[in-house]
């Protein structure tokens, strides 16, 4: 089977209860559609089992991108965006709940924090997945910029992480083809936890962190939902 989950947040205890619940085996695979640090307490520990998981396919979040960006200069020495004054990049992520992300790396023994920051950049840009006659393309957040005649692999990475997309807007005109993103929490469309679907574009962010929120997870073969 291939599953689906997104906005993780450093709920820990909700990722591996969920985890449980779809019983993830050696045989399926799981797409992790970004933000997986920031917010809650145990960011650093999702990854950690992340990383032992070959069939988990994480694809990069703004959070991880935010994370990467400061960890990188801390830890390497490198600015990937020179264009943003450090102070302001350091604010803004905090200001985004940067601090246990920050505060995880800072107990992991020094040549695991190289790994974990490994692992994170190696992170997806987005990825189309067939399942039977339906493709589905796994995103953070949508498409900003969108026009029909570009290729997935014209998009930045700064128009897929940041995007709060129309959810009544068909993207790709082919019906057979659907939208997966997270990024933009389920209560700020219709005020539920629970997955939507609306022409084409399929959005699982149920507010994992949030108060009354829920992790969610997509089963793409079945299109059985599984909720924490
Ligand atoms: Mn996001």
């Amino acid at each position: 089977m291939i599953y689906v989950m997104s906005d993780i947040h450093g709920m820990y205890d909700k990722y591996i209860k969920m985890l449980d619940l779809i019983e993830l085996s050696g045989d399926d695979e799981l797409y992790i559609l970004g933000d997986v640090v920031d917010r809650g307490d145990k960011p650093v520990e999702v990854l950690l089992d992340m990383m032992k998981r070959p069939n988990v396919y994480p694809i990069i979040g703004n959070h991880e991108l935010m994370a990467l960006n400061v960890l990188d200069m801390m830890f390497n020495g490198e600015r990937a965006d020179v264009s943003v004054p450090v102070e302001k990049m350091i604010e803004d992520w905090l200001k985004n709940g940067g601090a246990y992300t920050i505060a995880g790396f800072a107990k992991l023994p020094h040549s695991e924090r190289y790994d974990v920051l490994d692992y994170m950049s190696e992170f997806l840009l987005c990825e189309a997945v067939d399942v039977g006659e339906k493709t589905f393309i796994m995103v953070h957040s949508g498409f900003d910029n969108f026009s029909h005649d570009k290729k997935l692999s014209d998009y930045t990475v700064n128009d897929l992480v940041w995007h709060r997309p129309d959810p009544d807007f068909r993207y790709f005109e082919d019906e057979s083809i659907y939208i997966v993103a997270g990024h933009t929490p389920t209560f700020t469309i219709n005020g539920g936890n629970s997955i939507i679907h609306s022409s084409g574009n399929i959005f699982i962010d149920c507010g994992a962190w949030y108060d009354g929120g829920r992790l969610a997870c997509l089963c793409l073969d079945t299109m059985e939902e599984f909720y924490v």
